[in-house]
C-alpha cells in the first residue's frame, strides 16, 4: 500500500485540463471487467501541458492521446503524469478490473452477484485513470454492455439507447447532461425487484421514480417511495428547488460502507435505509430511511448541482444538506424530537471528536485519506454551523442568501467561504468572525453569571475553546444565544443575544432577581454551557420552559450533576426528594406528547455523561446510572405499570402519534423490566402479540439493558425466528453486543460463527463489533483489558479487507488519553500491537495520530 501524503487546503491549485466531455463503455465481467474511457480534454491553465491522472489498483491496457499511444508518461501505484501534451485533445484509457476481488467496496464491486459502484471520495480512480477531483466536471454518457441474462443496467441520467448484441449480449446508452465531477459516477447492473411511482413537480414535469431492491423485497420499498415525494415536495416548498431529470432511481444494497449515496439520478443506498415494513423495521428505522432519502434527494442542488471545489470544502455540501434533512424531518413530525437527537449527537459523538487526536474544523486543513474526514464534525457541527447562520439571518434572510448561492454557483465547484459570501451579500451583513466556525477547532465552553445592579439585571459571559490536539491557539466565536429569562413573577423575556468577545456583559434593564435563565434554546449554539443552577431552578424550568429542547435539557442536566457529585463524593448521590416529586409528576401527567414525556422521563447516556469529564470515571458513572434506574424502576413501580397499562397497543402504522404512544410504552417497560415483582407473562405477551418489530425489539433491549435472567434464552428463540432475514440478523447481533456481563465474548463469538454472517459485509461486522465498541461501555472498558483485545483483533482482520469499515471501528480506541493510567495503558497497548502490523492508510493516519501526535 502506498505510504500516507499529507495533503493541504492551501495547496490548492486549479486543473491543468478540464474535461468537457466523457464517453464510458464496460463491457461487464465478475472478475475481468474492461473499460474503455474516451474523454475529450481543453487546456484550462495557460503553458501548462501536463496532467494528472488518478488511477488505482487498475490493469492499465492503453492509453491514447488523439489516437496515438502516449509515451510521455510517468506511472506510479497512485496515477500516471502525462506530459508534452496539447491545448485541445481526446485521451482515451482502456483498463481492467477484478470486480469480484474489490471487498474494500470502492470503485466497482458486487454485492450479492449484482454489480455496484461507489465513487466518493477518491472511488472513481480504481475504475479508469481520470482527474479524479471534484473541481473536474463533464457531461458523462455510458455505455453498459453484458450478458442478457442481467435485467437492469443502470447508469446516471436519461436511458438513450438498448441493442441486442450479435454474441447474446446487450449494450444499454445512459446520458447525463448536467457536467458532474467523478465521485458522482454510478452504475449498477443486476435482477431487482422494480418498484415505480411517479412525481409531478412544480412547473408539471412528469418524472419517474424507481426503486430497484432484492427480489422479493419490493413491497418493502414502499415507504421510501413515498419519503421521497415528500422530500421532493418539501424541497420546492422551503427552497423553490424542483427536481431536473425525466428520471431517478434508487438502489438497494447490502454490501456498502456508508448509509447512502446521492449519484446523480442514481442513488445507491445501504438496504437497511430503504426496506421497511412493520414486521422487520422500528419506528427508528422508519425515521431513518425518511431522512436520509431526504438527505439523498437534497443533495441534487446542494452537491450535484452545486458541488466542492476540493475535498476540504466537503461540508459546503454535507454540513447543508444535513441541516436541510433535520429541517425536513422536524417539519414532518416533531421538531422538538428531532432537535434532541441531534443535540444528543453532539454531545455525544462529535465534542468527543473533538476531544480526540482526530480534532479538526468542519472545514479540515489537512487529510491523510480522505475517508477518514466524513465525520460527525464535517456532517453534524457542520449541520450546527449552517442552523447558526439560520438563526442569525432568520428564516428569510437564510433563504435569501440561498437564492444567491444557487444564481451564483450554479453548475460550478466552489468553496464555503462562497456560501458565506453568498448570506454575507444577500443579506448585507458581515460574518468575518463568524467564519472562524470554519477554520476553528474544538468545542467552546461557555460561563455564564447573573448579576444584580441599581437597574436591572446583568448576564456576564465569558467563553473560551480548550486547545485541542490539532490546533494550539483559539480565539472566541460568534454564538447566538437564544436566552428565557424567567423572573419571580413567572415572567419571561425571550430573544436571541449574539456573544462575539471572550467576555461580555448584556443588561437586562428593569429586570429583578431572582431570574432563572435558559441560555441555550432548542441548542442554538454547539457549546459547553457552564452556569451554575439550583436543584430547584433546574426542577422549575424542566417544567415552565417554553423551550422543549430546554426542558428536556434541564432534566439531563439534573441528572449529569448527581452524578459528578457521586464522582465527587465517591458515593452515590441521594435523588432529592422533589426531584422524584416532579419525576411521579411526569409519569402521572395527562397522556400528550407522549414521545417527548419518553425522554423526559429517560437518564443521559453513558457517552453524554462520560464527555463532561477530561478524565472519564467509567466505573462511577455506569454505577450511578445503572443505581438511578433501579431506584427510579422500583420508586414509581405501580406508576410505571399503571403508565403501561393506560398506553394500549394499535394496529401498526408509523405515524407520529404512534410513535409516541410505543416510545412511552417501552419506556415504562423498560423500568417494568427492572422490578422484580412484574410477572412475566407482562413481557412475554407483549413480545408475542405485538403486530411490529418496535415492541419486539423493546422487550429484548429491555431485557439485556435489565440484565435479566430470560435474556439469553429470549435472543436465542428470536434468532431461531428471524435470524434468516439479514436485517433482523443484524438486530440479533446489535442485541448480544450489548449483553452487559462477560457471557458477551462467548456470544459475539458464536453469531461470528453463524451462517449468515461475512466478515466481507459491513452491515454485519458493525452490527456486532462496532455496536459493542460504541454502545456498551461496560464490557468494553472491562478492566483486564478483554474489551480492547477483542476490538482490536476484530480491526485487524477487517483491516485487511476493506479499510474503511476498520478505521470506522478503530473511533473508540482513539480516545485512550481520556483515561485513568491502568485503563490507558490497556488501550494504548491494544493500538500499539495493532499498529505493528501492515495496516490501510486509512488506519495509519488514525494510529499515527493517537499514538504519535
Ligand atoms: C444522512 O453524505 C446523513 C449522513 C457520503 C456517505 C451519505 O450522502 C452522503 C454521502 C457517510 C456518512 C454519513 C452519510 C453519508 C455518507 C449520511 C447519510 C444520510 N455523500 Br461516509
Ligand atoms: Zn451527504
Amino acid at each position: 500500500m502506498s505510504a500516507n501524503i499529507a495533503k493541504r487546503r492551501l495547496d490548492y491549485q486549479r486543473a491543468t485540463y478540464q474535461v468537457q466531455q466523457i464517453e464510458l463503455e464496460f463491457e461487464l465481467h465478475p472478475t475481468a471487467t474492461r473499460v474503455l474511457a474516451v474523454s475529450q480534454l481543453q487546456r484550462h491553465v495557460v503553458g501548462a501541458d501536463t496532467l494528472w491522472l488518478d488511477g488505482q489498483q487498475l490493469t492499465l491496457v492503453s492509453l491514447q492521446v488523439n489516437g496515438v499511444e502516449w509515451s510521455q508518461k510517468t506511472q506510479n501505484d497512485d496515477g500516471i503524469l502525462l506530459s508534452g501534451l496539447p491545448e485541445q485533445f481526446e485521451l482515451k484509457v482502456r483498463t481492467v478490473l477484478d470486480p469480484a476481488a474489490n471487498s474494500a467496496l470502492e470503485g466497482l464491486y458486487l454485492s450479492n452477484g449484482a454489480y455496484c459502484t461507489q465513487c466518493e471520495a477518491e472511488g472513481f480512480r480504481r475504475i479508469t485513470f481520470y482527474p479524479d477531483r471534484p473541481d473536474v466536471m463533464a457531461v458523462f454518457t455510458t455505455h453498459i454492455i453484458a450478458n442478457d441474462s442481467i435485467p437492469f443496467l443502470l447508469s446516471n441520467g436519461n436511458l438513450i439507447a438498448k441493442h441486442q448484441l450479435a454474441d447474446g449480449r446487450v449494450r444499454v446508452s445512459w446520458h447525463d447532461p448536467f457536467p458532474k465531477p467523478s465521485y458522482l459516477f454510478a452504475l449498477v447492473a443486476g435482477d431487482f425487484d422494480e418498484l415505480c411511482g411517479d412525481f409531478v413537480t412544480q412547473s408539471g414535469r412528469q418524472v419517474a421514480l424507481k426503486f430497484y431492491v432484492d427480489k422479493g423485497q419490493g413491497a418493502k420499498a414502499t415507504f421510501a417511495l413515498e419519503a421521497l415525494k415528500r422530500a421532493m415536495r418539501f424541497d420546492e416548498e422551503v427552497y423553490g428547488l424542483e427536481y431536473d431529470l425525466d428520471i431517478y432511481m434508487v438502489v438497494a444494497v447490502d454490501f456498502f460502507n456508508m448509509g447512502a449515496m446521492e449519484n446523480k439520478g442514481l442513488n445507491v443506498f445501504n438496504s437497511k435505509f430503504v426496506l421497511a415494513d412493520a414486521a422487520t423495521a422500528t419506528d427508528t428505522d422508519y425515521f431513518n430511511i425518511e431522512s436520509i432519502i431526504a438527505h439523498e434527494y437534497f443533495h441534487n442542488w446542494t452537491g450535484n448541482r452545486v458541488t466542492c471545489r476540493d475535498w476540504f470544502q466537503l461540508s459546503l455540501k454535507e454540513g447543508l444538506t444535513v441541516f436541510r434533512d433535520q429541517q425536513f424531518s422536524a417539519a414532518m413530525g416533531s421538531a422538538t424530537l428531532c432537535r434532541i437527537d441531534a443535540v444528543k449527537t453532539i454531545r455525544t459523538a462529535q465534542f468527543a471528536e473533538d476531544a480526540s487526536p482526530m480534532a479538526h474544523p468542519i472545514r479540515p486543513d489537512v487529510v491523510e485519506e480522505m475517508n477518514n474526514f466524513y465525520t460527525v464534525t464535517v456532517y453534524d457541527k457542520g449541520a450546527e454551523v449552517i442552523r447558526m447562520q439560520h438563526t442569525l439571518l432568520g428564516a428569510e434572510g437564510f433563504r435569501r442568501g440561498m437564492d444567491l448561492y444557487f444564481q451564483r454557483h450554479d453548475g460550478q465547484a466552489v468553496t464555503c467561504d462562497d456560501f458565506l459570501a453568498a448570506m454575507q451579500d444577500a443579506n448585507q451583513v458581515d460574518l468575518g468572525q463568524f467564519s472562524l466556525w470554519y477554520s476553528q477547532s474544538g468545542t467552546p465552553e461557555l460561563t455564564a453569571k447573573l448579576e444584580q445592579t441599581s437597574t436591572g439585571v446583568q448576564l456576564h459571559l465569558q467563553q473560551q475553546t480548550p486547545a485541542t490536539a490539532d490546533q494550539p491557539n483559539k480565539q472566541p466565536v460568534l454564538l447566538p444565544l437564544r436566552y428565557e429569562l424567567h423572573d419571580a413573577n413567572g415572567r419571561i423575556e425571550t430573544g436571541i443575544l449574539q456573544c462575539s468577545g471572550a467576555q461580555q456583559v448584556f443588561c437586562f434593564d428593569g429586570l429583578k432577581m431572582p431570574v432563572v435563565p435558559v441560555l441555550l434554546a432548542d441548542f442554538s449554539a454547539p457549546v459547553k454551557l457552564n452556569y451554575a443552577y439550583q436543584t430547584d431552578e433546574l426542577l422549575y424550568l424542566c417544567q415552565h420552559a417554553h423551550d422543549g429542547v430546554a426542558r428536556w435539557d434541564a432534566m439531563q442536566q439534573l441528572w449529569s450533576d448527581l452524578v459528578r457529585q457521586s464522582v465527587q463524593q465517591q458515593q452515590i448521590a441521594t435523588i432529592p426528594a422533589q426531584m422524584l416529586d416532579v419525576l411521579r409528576q411526569f409519569i402521572q401527567q395527562p397522556l400528550a406528547d407522549l414521545a417527548f414525556t419518553a425522554e423526559l422521563l429517560t437518564l443521559p447516556g453513558y457517552d453524554t455523561l462520560a464527555e463532561q469529564y477530561a478524565e472519564i470515571p467509567v466505573e462511577m458513572i455506569l454505577s450511578a446510572l445503572e443505581h438511578y434506574q433501579q431506584q427510579l424502576a422500583e420508586t414509581f413501580a405501580a406508576d410505571w405499570l399503571a403508565l403501561y397499562q393506560r398506553l394500549l397497543p394499535v394496529p401498526y402504522v408509523y405515524t407520529e402519534q404512534q410513535v409516541g404512544l410505543r416510545a412511552l410504552r417501552n419506556t415504562a417497560l423498560r423500568y417494568l423490566l427492572r422490578c422484580n415483582n412484574t410477572p412475566a407473562s407482562l413481557w412475554q405477551q407483549q413480545y408475542t402479540e405485538a403486530d411490529n418489530m418496535t415492541d419486539k425489539l423493546a422487550v429484548l433491549q429491555g431485557l439485556v439493558r435489565a440484565g435479566h435472567a430470560e435474556t439469553s434464552r429470549m435472543l436465542q428463540q428470536f434468532l431461531q425466528q428471524h435470524g434468516d432475514n439479514v436485517q433482523l440478523f443484524d438486530k440479533h447481533s446489535a442485541l448480544v453486543a450489548s449483553i452487559g456481563d462477560n457471557s458477551v465474548f462467548g456470544l459475539m463469538d458464536m453469531v461470528a460463527q453463524t451462517a449468515l454472517f461475512d466478515w466481507k459485509n459491513p452491515n454485519r461486522v458493525r452490527a456486532l463489533y462496532a455496536v459493542f465498541g460504541q454502545q456498551n461501555p461496560a464490557m468494553f472498558h472491562q478492566a483486564d483489558g478483554e474489551g480492547y483485545q477483542r476490538l482490536t483483533s476484530v480491526i485487524a482482520k477487517a483491516d485487511s479487507i476493506n479499510p474503511q469499515l476498520a478505521s470506522r471501528l478503530v473511533t473508540p480506541l482513539l480516545s485512550f488519553r481520556r483515561f485513568a493510567p491502568k485503563r490507558q495503558a490497556l488501550m494504548r497497548q491494544a493500538l500499539e500491537q495493532l499498529s505493528q502490523q501492515q495496516l490501510s492508510p486509512d488506519l495509519s493516519e488514525k494510529l499515527g495520530k493517537a499514538l504519535h501526535g
